[in-house]
């Protein structure tokens, strides 16, 4: 076989191109050949492993699909949506995935939703829902609904979740929001980026479409996770009673939220649910040196600037829309920070659940590999990427699990109460 592709590859370079057709149509011919080989080939394949899979997940129960396949009734048996989605998929739990995007984001979400289905979703069949402040496109809605294994909804946000509040002071937010130009902050410009960030705040857990579940997963577009879930994070959530769940963490800019801590400090010392003997205060506010590394970035309130990186997020719907929480989000909104600065929803998020949450409702999922440009994370541990046959460098510059930007240590060291083998230990 080898020989024969060897010589007409090498015959094909010299021949004049009459000779080159006749070549080719020859070679066609062989390749129908090949072809039947392969299947019956294939066939084979297909059953050999069977007995040795192991049977406790869905997908060893299917047949494994692979791309040289010619089996046309396996592959439309598992192609066939809502079929396998009816019956055979895990318990699941009451969630669904949530992505806030722009119509003209639909290449992007494609790519993430693929990207999730693919590690996770294709077992569970989680429904999707999709939120934005004005209507989708049927191009959006046919093309997320056709790459999605579970159901799809599509919710408009009402204005007066998006939209500036009338007391915001104009003028003010005028002047303020030159001032951030001048000073280069980032999304400084933005007005829709400042009703993005406060929707997702005190907002996205009110939407009517949410109302039905009790967990979600925050997914945006144009990003990927690189490692099958080991997991449904749901489930963890529920059963380690916890209530939200991050993979990366690291430093806010400290001039998108210049007065976001004073605010938080009024917030602590006046309402009676922080407890900063069970929650994770250390977490926010600890600025010692962890091993030999320093926090690189300096802050200049107690707030050490760490947060959770939201645009990845699984969190229980009813710790958002607790008394907690929701007194925690007014206190902040009548600030007005959301719109005369530019507080972010990744530390509005965090803090709250610093704040708010027991230490050990807060999980970290290190075994989920994420990427949002231009970080991403990757599971260290040799078994777990053979596992869950990942495709991520770990030794990338941009994982950023333990470089200095990352808070991911501060997290250990202070929420999960892990320690560094290098690090002198204080007992
Ligand atoms: N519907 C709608 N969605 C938005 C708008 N602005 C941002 N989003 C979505 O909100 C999420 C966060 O916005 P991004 O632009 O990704 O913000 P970011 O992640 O902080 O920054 P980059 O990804 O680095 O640009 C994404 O899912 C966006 O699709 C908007 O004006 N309308
Ligand atoms: C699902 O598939 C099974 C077997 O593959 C078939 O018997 C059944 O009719 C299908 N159900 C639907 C709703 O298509
Ligand atoms: C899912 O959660 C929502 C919100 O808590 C609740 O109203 C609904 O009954 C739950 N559904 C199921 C099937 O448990
Ligand atoms: C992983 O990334 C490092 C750093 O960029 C690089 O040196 C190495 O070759 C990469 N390994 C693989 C297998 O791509
Ligand atoms: C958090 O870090 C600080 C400073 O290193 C330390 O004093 C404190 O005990 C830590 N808290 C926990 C819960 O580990
Ligand atoms: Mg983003």
């Amino acid at each position: 076989m080898w020989f024969w592709f060897k010589h007409v590859a090498f015959a094909l370079s010299c021949m004049p191109l009459v000779m080159q057709l006749v070549v080719r149509i020859e070679g066609i011919r062989a390749g129908h050949a090949l072809s039947q080989h392969f299947t019956s080939r294939s066939e084979e394949l297909l059953h050999m492993y069977d007995a040795v899979r192991p049977s406790t997940k869905v997908r060893s129960l299917l047949p494994k699909l692979s791309s040289n396949t010619y089996e046309k009734d396996v592959v439309s048996n598992y192609m066939h949506k809502g079929n396998i989605s009816g019956e055979a998929h895990p318990p699941r739990e009451n969630a669904t995935i949530v992505m806030l995007v722009r119509n003209m984001e639909l290449e992007g979400a494609l790519e993430s939703m693929r990207s999730l289905e693919d590690h996770f979703n294709r077992e569970y069949h989680y429904d999707f829902t999709f939120l934005n402040d004005v209507p989708f496109t049927e191009e959006f809605k046919r093309a997320t609904t056709a790459m999605a294994s579970g159901k799809t909804q599509y919710g408009l946000i009402p204005e007066e979740d998006w939209n500036r509040p009338d007391w915001i002071d104009e003028d003010k937010f005028a002047r303020c929001m030159k001032k951030m130009v001048d000073e280069e902050v980032m999304y400084g410009d933005s007005t829709s980026y400042r009703n993005m960030c406060r929707f997702n705040s005190g907002y996205f857990f009110r939407q009517k479409l949410l109302d039905a579940y009790d967990y979600y997963l925050r997914i945006e577009p144009d990003v990927a996770y690189y490692c099958d879930f080991p997991y449904d994070p749901f489930k963890v959530l529920r059963q380690r009673k916890a209530k939200y769940g991050f993979v990366i963490s690291m430093y806010e800019y400290e001039n998108t939220i210049p007065t976001l801590w004073d605010a938080v400090e009024e917030f602590i010392a006046t309402d009676a649910s922080v407890h900063n003997d069970v929650n994770s205060y250390n977490f926010l506010t600890d600025k010692s040196l962890i091993g030999r590394l320093a926090p690189i970035v300096p802050s200049t309130s107690d707030y050490n600037l760490c947060h959770f990186w939201s645009n990845f997020e699984v969190g229980d719907l009813n710790f958002f829309r607790s008394d907690e929480y929701l007194r925690y989000f007014d206190h902040l909104d009548k600030k007005g920070g959301f719109h005369y600065e530019r507080w972010g929803d990744a530390p509005v998020h965090s803090i709250g659940a610093a704040l708010l949450l027991k230490r050990e409702e807060i999980v970290h999922f290190d075994q989920i590999s994420y990427y949002h440009p231009p970080f991403m994370t990757c599971p260290t541990a040799h078994d777990a990427r053979l596992d869950q046959r990942c495709l991520c460098n770990m030794t990338d510059p941009f994982n950023i699990d333990v470089s200095p930007n990352s808070c991911l240590m501060r997290w250990w060291k202070n929420g999960s109460g892990k320690f560094f083998i290098r690090e002198d230990r204080e007992t």
